[in-house]
Protein backbone atom coordinates (compact mmCIF):
# COMPACT_ATOMS: atom_id res chain seq x y z
CA UNK A 1 0.00 0.00 0.00
CA UNK A 2 1.39 3.10 -0.57
CA UNK A 3 -0.94 5.26 1.59
CA UNK A 4 0.99 7.35 3.89
CA UNK A 5 -0.08 6.84 7.37
CA UNK A 6 1.71 10.81 8.58
CA UNK A 7 -1.28 12.08 6.59
CA UNK A 8 -4.23 10.90 8.13
CA UNK A 9 -5.72 13.08 10.54
CA UNK A 10 -5.88 11.00 13.64
CA UNK A 11 -8.71 13.20 14.96
CA UNK A 12 -10.76 12.47 11.99
CA UNK A 13 -13.93 10.62 12.60
CA UNK A 14 -15.48 9.75 8.75
CA UNK A 15 -18.78 8.64 10.48
CA UNK A 16 -19.54 12.13 11.54
CA UNK A 17 -21.61 14.74 9.96
CA UNK A 18 -18.75 15.76 6.81
CA UNK A 19 -17.13 19.31 7.00
CA UNK A 20 -19.12 22.15 5.26
CA UNK A 21 -17.41 23.35 2.04
CA UNK A 22 -14.61 20.54 1.85
CA UNK A 23 -14.91 17.77 -0.88
CA UNK A 24 -16.37 14.75 0.22
CA UNK A 25 -15.89 16.69 3.58
CA UNK A 26 -12.42 16.06 3.92
CA UNK A 27 -10.65 17.67 6.07
CA UNK A 28 -7.50 17.97 3.61
CA UNK A 29 -5.72 20.53 1.76
CA UNK A 30 -3.63 20.60 -1.93
CA UNK A 31 0.09 20.17 0.49
CA UNK A 32 -1.41 17.45 2.55
CA UNK A 33 -3.44 15.59 -0.01
CA UNK A 34 -2.24 12.50 -2.21
CA UNK A 35 -5.38 12.72 -4.66
CA UNK A 36 -6.01 16.33 -6.17
CA UNK A 37 -9.10 17.67 -8.05
CA UNK A 38 -8.40 20.46 -10.56
CA UNK A 39 -11.71 21.94 -11.27
CA UNK A 40 -11.65 24.05 -14.76
CA UNK A 41 -14.39 26.28 -15.36
CA UNK A 42 -14.29 26.13 -19.43
CA UNK A 43 -17.33 25.71 -21.73
CA UNK A 44 -16.82 27.97 -24.36
CA UNK A 45 -17.25 25.95 -27.35
CA UNK A 46 -20.19 23.91 -26.14
CA UNK A 47 -22.54 23.98 -28.92
CA UNK A 48 -26.25 23.20 -27.61
CA UNK A 49 -26.55 24.28 -23.82
CA UNK A 50 -23.39 25.86 -21.02
CA UNK A 51 -23.30 25.43 -17.64
CA UNK A 52 -20.44 23.27 -17.20
CA UNK A 53 -18.18 25.59 -16.66
CA UNK A 54 -20.20 26.69 -13.13
CA UNK A 55 -20.45 23.05 -11.23
CA UNK A 56 -17.57 22.90 -8.74
CA UNK A 57 -20.14 25.20 -5.66
CA UNK A 58 -22.94 22.25 -5.95
CA UNK A 59 -20.46 19.26 -6.49
CA UNK A 60 -18.46 20.31 -3.47
CA UNK A 61 -21.76 20.37 -1.90
CA UNK A 62 -23.02 17.13 -3.18
CA UNK A 63 -20.10 15.44 -2.25
CA UNK A 64 -20.69 16.11 1.73
CA UNK A 65 -23.38 13.47 1.91
CA UNK A 66 -21.35 11.02 0.38
CA UNK A 67 -20.69 7.91 2.96
CA UNK A 68 -16.85 7.13 2.74
CA UNK A 69 -17.40 3.18 2.20
CA UNK A 70 -16.41 2.42 -1.11
CA UNK A 71 -17.82 -1.22 -2.47
CA UNK A 72 -14.05 -1.74 -3.98
CA UNK A 73 -11.77 1.44 -3.20
CA UNK A 74 -11.19 0.57 0.95
CA UNK A 75 -10.30 3.27 3.16
CA UNK A 76 -8.12 4.73 0.16
CA UNK A 77 -9.64 8.65 0.97
CA UNK A 78 -7.17 8.69 3.87
CA UNK A 79 -4.00 9.52 1.72
CA UNK A 80 -5.82 12.70 1.40
CA UNK A 81 -8.57 14.22 -1.19
CA UNK A 82 -8.40 17.96 -1.83
CA UNK A 83 -9.89 20.08 -4.88
CA UNK A 84 -7.82 23.33 -5.98
CA UNK A 85 -9.57 26.83 -6.54
CA UNK A 86 -11.20 27.03 -9.76
CA UNK A 87 -8.10 29.22 -11.24
CA UNK A 88 -9.63 33.00 -12.47
CA UNK A 89 -7.05 33.61 -15.64
CA UNK A 90 -9.76 30.29 -17.03
CA UNK A 91 -12.65 31.97 -15.64
CA UNK A 92 -11.56 35.51 -17.49
CA UNK A 93 -10.79 33.59 -21.07
CA UNK A 94 -14.26 31.72 -20.60
CA UNK A 95 -15.97 34.97 -19.79
CA UNK A 96 -14.27 36.33 -23.38
CA UNK A 97 -14.39 33.68 -25.51
CA UNK A 98 -18.22 32.50 -24.77
CA UNK A 99 -19.54 35.61 -27.16
CA UNK A 100 -17.38 34.89 -29.33
CA UNK A 101 -18.79 31.18 -30.07
CA UNK A 102 -21.94 32.77 -29.67
CA UNK A 103 -21.19 34.62 -33.05
CA UNK A 104 -20.06 31.86 -34.58
CA UNK A 105 -22.70 29.66 -33.68
CA UNK A 106 -25.19 32.17 -34.57
CA UNK A 107 -23.74 32.67 -38.55
CA UNK A 108 -23.47 29.52 -38.97
CA UNK A 109 -27.40 28.49 -37.78
CA UNK A 110 -28.42 31.09 -40.59
CA UNK A 111 -26.01 30.24 -43.07
CA UNK A 112 -23.72 32.88 -43.52
CA UNK A 113 -20.25 31.85 -42.88
CA UNK A 114 -17.98 31.74 -39.53
CA UNK A 115 -17.57 35.17 -38.79
CA UNK A 116 -13.52 35.73 -39.21
CA UNK A 117 -12.16 37.44 -36.38
CA UNK A 118 -14.33 36.12 -33.81
CA UNK A 119 -12.75 32.39 -34.96
CA UNK A 120 -9.26 33.75 -34.63
CA UNK A 121 -9.60 34.28 -31.41
CA UNK A 122 -11.79 31.81 -30.25
CA UNK A 123 -9.22 29.72 -31.60
CA UNK A 124 -6.24 31.53 -30.08
CA UNK A 125 -8.36 31.71 -26.60
CA UNK A 126 -8.44 27.90 -26.51
CA UNK A 127 -4.71 27.06 -27.45
CA UNK A 128 -4.05 29.78 -24.41
CA UNK A 129 -6.32 27.48 -21.67
CA UNK A 130 -5.33 24.65 -23.10
CA UNK A 131 -1.98 25.62 -22.26
CA UNK A 132 -2.80 26.67 -19.13
CA UNK A 133 -4.35 22.89 -18.03
CA UNK A 134 -1.41 21.39 -19.46
CA UNK A 135 0.39 23.30 -17.29
CA UNK A 136 -1.47 22.96 -14.19
CA UNK A 137 -1.67 19.39 -14.48
CA UNK A 138 1.87 18.98 -14.59
CA UNK A 139 2.36 21.18 -11.81
CA UNK A 140 -0.03 18.34 -9.77
CA UNK A 141 2.28 15.37 -10.91
CA UNK A 142 5.14 16.98 -10.49
CA UNK A 143 4.41 17.30 -6.86
CA UNK A 144 3.91 13.85 -6.43
CA UNK A 145 -0.09 13.64 -6.65
CA UNK A 146 -1.98 11.86 -9.02
CA UNK A 147 -4.75 13.37 -11.29
CA UNK A 148 -7.89 14.21 -11.63
CA UNK A 149 -9.41 17.07 -14.00
CA UNK A 150 -13.77 18.16 -13.34
CA UNK A 151 -14.66 20.38 -16.54
CA UNK A 152 -15.73 22.31 -18.14
CA UNK A 153 -16.18 20.70 -21.39
CA UNK A 154 -14.95 18.11 -22.73
CA UNK A 155 -11.91 20.04 -24.98
CA UNK A 156 -10.60 19.97 -21.24
CA UNK A 157 -8.86 16.61 -21.54
CA UNK A 158 -6.40 17.38 -24.49
CA UNK A 159 -4.75 19.46 -22.38
CA UNK A 160 -4.55 17.06 -19.49
CA UNK A 161 -3.94 14.32 -21.27
CA UNK A 162 -1.11 15.74 -22.53
CA UNK A 163 0.53 16.74 -19.37
CA UNK A 164 -0.65 12.81 -17.44
CA UNK A 165 1.47 11.43 -21.09
CA UNK A 166 4.08 13.82 -21.19
CA UNK A 167 4.67 12.93 -17.62
CA UNK A 168 4.50 9.52 -17.46
CA UNK A 169 6.70 9.30 -21.11
CA UNK A 170 9.34 11.25 -19.44
CA UNK A 171 9.81 7.92 -17.03
CA UNK A 172 8.26 5.14 -19.86
CA UNK A 173 9.42 6.41 -23.04
CA UNK A 174 8.81 3.33 -24.81
CA UNK A 175 5.45 3.04 -23.36
CA UNK A 176 1.89 3.27 -25.12
CA UNK A 177 -1.16 4.48 -23.21
CA UNK A 178 -4.53 3.45 -23.66
CA UNK A 179 -7.23 6.46 -23.70
CA UNK A 180 -10.38 5.03 -21.91
CA UNK A 181 -12.99 7.18 -22.95
CA UNK A 182 -17.02 6.75 -21.43
CA UNK A 183 -18.77 9.33 -23.39
CA UNK A 184 -22.14 9.27 -26.20
CA UNK A 185 -20.11 10.69 -28.46
CA UNK A 186 -17.22 10.26 -30.50
CA UNK A 187 -15.71 13.79 -30.43
CA UNK A 188 -13.70 12.82 -33.93
CA UNK A 189 -14.45 15.58 -36.13
CA UNK A 190 -11.09 17.31 -37.45
CA UNK A 191 -12.88 20.38 -35.95
CA UNK A 192 -16.58 21.22 -35.05
CA UNK A 193 -18.15 24.66 -36.40
CA UNK A 194 -14.58 25.39 -37.64
CA UNK A 195 -13.60 25.46 -33.78
CA UNK A 196 -10.26 23.31 -33.70
CA UNK A 197 -10.24 22.78 -29.43
CA UNK A 198 -14.14 22.02 -30.05
CA UNK A 199 -15.51 19.70 -27.12
CA UNK A 200 -17.36 17.71 -30.04
CA UNK A 201 -13.26 17.10 -31.67
CA UNK A 202 -11.60 16.40 -28.74
CA UNK A 203 -10.56 13.14 -29.31
CA UNK A 204 -9.71 13.76 -33.04
CA UNK A 205 -7.08 16.11 -31.80
CA UNK A 206 -5.50 13.96 -28.77
CA UNK A 207 -5.28 10.96 -31.42
CA UNK A 208 -4.12 13.36 -34.27
CA UNK A 209 -1.37 14.87 -31.75
CA UNK A 210 -0.55 11.77 -29.67
CA UNK A 211 0.83 9.15 -31.31
CA UNK A 212 1.77 7.16 -27.88
CA UNK A 213 -1.72 6.24 -27.97
CA UNK A 214 -1.98 2.58 -28.86
CA UNK A 215 -5.68 2.14 -28.32
CA UNK A 216 -8.42 4.46 -27.63
CA UNK A 217 -11.65 3.16 -26.95
CA UNK A 218 -14.61 3.91 -26.27
CA UNK A 219 -18.34 2.90 -24.49
CA UNK A 220 -21.55 4.04 -24.26
CA UNK A 221 -21.39 5.60 -28.18
CA UNK A 222 -24.95 6.95 -29.35
CA UNK A 223 -24.30 9.97 -31.09
CA UNK A 224 -21.99 10.00 -34.14
CA UNK A 225 -21.62 11.63 -37.59
CA UNK A 226 -20.12 10.29 -40.89
CA UNK A 227 -16.95 11.91 -40.50
CA UNK A 228 -16.37 10.40 -37.16
CA UNK A 229 -17.42 7.02 -38.16
CA UNK A 230 -14.92 7.15 -41.15
CA UNK A 231 -12.30 7.82 -39.00
CA UNK A 232 -13.33 5.29 -36.63
CA UNK A 233 -13.27 2.69 -39.10
CA UNK A 234 -9.98 3.99 -40.84
CA UNK A 235 -7.86 3.36 -37.79
CA UNK A 236 -9.32 -0.25 -36.85
CA UNK A 237 -5.90 -0.96 -34.81
CA UNK A 238 -6.04 2.47 -33.00
CA UNK A 239 -9.42 3.41 -31.96
CA UNK A 240 -12.22 0.74 -30.42
CA UNK A 241 -16.01 1.70 -30.22
CA UNK A 242 -18.51 0.12 -27.93
CA UNK A 243 -21.76 1.77 -28.96
CA UNK A 244 -24.46 1.62 -26.63
CA UNK A 245 -26.66 -0.63 -28.72
CA UNK A 246 -23.62 -2.97 -29.64
CA UNK A 247 -23.98 -3.46 -25.80
CA UNK A 248 -27.76 -3.73 -25.11
CA UNK A 249 -27.18 -6.30 -28.38
CA UNK A 250 -24.90 -8.48 -26.59
CA UNK A 251 -26.25 -8.00 -22.95
CA UNK A 252 -29.50 -9.20 -24.60
CA UNK A 253 -28.43 -11.96 -25.70
CA UNK A 254 -27.29 -13.31 -22.77
CA UNK A 255 -23.45 -12.04 -22.38
CA UNK A 256 -22.97 -10.74 -18.90
CA UNK A 257 -21.52 -7.18 -18.88
CA UNK A 258 -18.59 -8.67 -16.20
CA UNK A 259 -17.54 -10.43 -19.13
CA UNK A 260 -17.73 -7.60 -21.84
CA UNK A 261 -15.90 -5.27 -19.46
CA UNK A 262 -13.34 -7.85 -19.44
CA UNK A 263 -12.91 -8.11 -22.89
CA UNK A 264 -12.45 -4.24 -22.85
CA UNK A 265 -10.02 -3.92 -20.26
CA UNK A 266 -7.74 -7.09 -21.11
CA UNK A 267 -7.03 -5.22 -24.71
CA UNK A 268 -5.79 -2.05 -23.35
CA UNK A 269 -2.00 -1.21 -22.50
CA UNK A 270 -0.60 -1.28 -18.89
CA UNK A 271 -1.01 3.00 -19.19
CA UNK A 272 -4.35 4.09 -18.78
CA UNK A 273 -5.65 8.07 -19.10
CA UNK A 274 -9.54 7.65 -18.22
CA UNK A 275 -11.94 10.05 -19.52
CA UNK A 276 -15.44 10.17 -18.48
CA UNK A 277 -18.01 12.60 -20.42
CA UNK A 278 -21.06 12.21 -17.87
CA UNK A 279 -23.50 12.05 -21.05
CA UNK A 280 -21.86 8.33 -21.73
CA UNK A 281 -24.61 7.83 -18.75
CA UNK A 282 -28.19 7.58 -19.06
CA UNK A 283 -29.50 10.43 -19.00
CA UNK A 284 -31.96 10.61 -15.95
CA UNK A 285 -28.32 10.73 -13.78
CA UNK A 286 -27.31 13.59 -15.80
CA UNK A 287 -30.43 15.25 -16.85
CA UNK A 288 -28.71 18.91 -17.38
CA UNK A 289 -25.53 17.91 -19.08
CA UNK A 290 -24.81 20.13 -22.51
CA UNK A 291 -25.70 17.51 -24.98
CA UNK A 292 -28.06 14.58 -23.34
CA UNK A 293 -28.23 11.50 -25.83
CA UNK A 294 -31.30 8.53 -24.59
CA UNK A 295 -30.30 4.99 -23.80
CA UNK A 296 -26.36 5.19 -21.92
CA UNK A 297 -24.73 3.50 -19.32
CA UNK A 298 -26.14 2.82 -15.85
CA UNK A 299 -24.55 3.66 -13.13
CA UNK A 300 -23.46 0.24 -11.71
CA UNK A 301 -22.51 -0.73 -15.83
CA UNK A 302 -20.27 2.28 -15.28
CA UNK A 303 -19.09 1.34 -11.79
CA UNK A 304 -18.31 -2.43 -13.03
CA UNK A 305 -16.26 -0.85 -16.19
CA UNK A 306 -14.46 0.54 -13.35
CA UNK A 307 -14.40 -2.14 -10.53
CA UNK A 308 -12.89 -4.30 -13.67
CA UNK A 309 -10.11 -2.15 -14.56
CA UNK A 310 -8.97 -1.75 -10.87
CA UNK A 311 -8.83 -5.32 -10.76
CA UNK A 312 -6.85 -5.67 -14.01
CA UNK A 313 -3.56 -3.50 -12.25
CA UNK A 314 -3.54 -0.83 -14.81
CA UNK A 315 -1.05 2.41 -14.57
CA UNK A 316 -3.70 5.07 -14.48
CA UNK A 317 -1.87 7.61 -15.59
CA UNK A 318 -4.57 10.71 -15.05
CA UNK A 319 -8.32 11.01 -15.15
CA UNK A 320 -11.60 13.11 -15.76
CA UNK A 321 -14.84 14.18 -15.54
CA UNK A 322 -16.18 16.14 -17.70
CA UNK A 323 -19.66 17.82 -19.03
CA UNK A 324 -21.38 17.95 -15.94
CA UNK A 325 -23.87 20.59 -15.21
CA UNK A 326 -25.36 21.48 -12.06
CA UNK A 327 -28.89 22.49 -11.77
CA UNK A 328 -28.27 23.94 -8.25
CA UNK A 329 -26.43 23.62 -5.50
CA UNK A 330 -29.06 21.95 -3.56
CA UNK A 331 -28.31 18.64 -2.00
CA UNK A 332 -30.67 17.12 -4.12
CA UNK A 333 -29.40 18.02 -7.43
CA UNK A 334 -28.80 14.53 -8.87
CA UNK A 335 -26.22 15.64 -11.54
CA UNK A 336 -23.84 16.80 -8.80
CA UNK A 337 -25.20 13.86 -6.70
CA UNK A 338 -23.75 11.43 -9.30
CA UNK A 339 -20.70 13.75 -10.42
CA UNK A 340 -19.22 13.79 -6.75
CA UNK A 341 -19.91 9.77 -6.33
CA UNK A 342 -18.10 9.15 -9.97
CA UNK A 343 -14.96 11.64 -8.60
CA UNK A 344 -14.63 9.37 -5.61
CA UNK A 345 -14.65 6.18 -7.28
CA UNK A 346 -12.12 7.93 -10.09
CA UNK A 347 -9.61 9.09 -7.52
CA UNK A 348 -9.36 5.61 -6.04
CA UNK A 349 -8.42 4.03 -9.12
CA UNK A 350 -5.41 5.62 -8.56
CA UNK A 351 -4.58 4.56 -5.34
CA UNK A 352 -1.58 2.08 -6.17
CA UNK A 353 -0.23 4.61 -8.41
CA UNK A 354 3.07 5.32 -8.36
CA UNK A 355 4.14 9.15 -7.86
CA UNK A 356 7.31 10.71 -8.02
CA UNK A 357 7.99 14.23 -7.32
MN1 LIG B 1 -20.34 13.60 -24.87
Amino acid sequence: MVRNKQLQHRDYNPSAVAEKGQLFGLPFSYDNARHIVIPIPWDATSSFKTGSSANVDAIIHASAQIDLGHPFLGDYWEAGIAIMNSDPYIKEQNHSASPLAAQVFSNLESGKPAPEFEMQELNRISQNVHDRIQAQCMKVLNDGKTLCVLGGEHSVTAGAFSAAAGHYLAKNPTATIGLLVIDAHMDLRHHYAGMTHSHASVMRRILDTQPSISNCTQVGIRDFCEEELTYANSHPDRIHIHTDYDIFRVLDSGQSWALYCQTIVSQLPDAIYLSIDIDGLEPSLCPNTGTPVPGGLSYNHVMTLLHTLDNANKTIIGTDLVEVVTADVSGNCINANVASRLLYTILGLQRLQRTHV
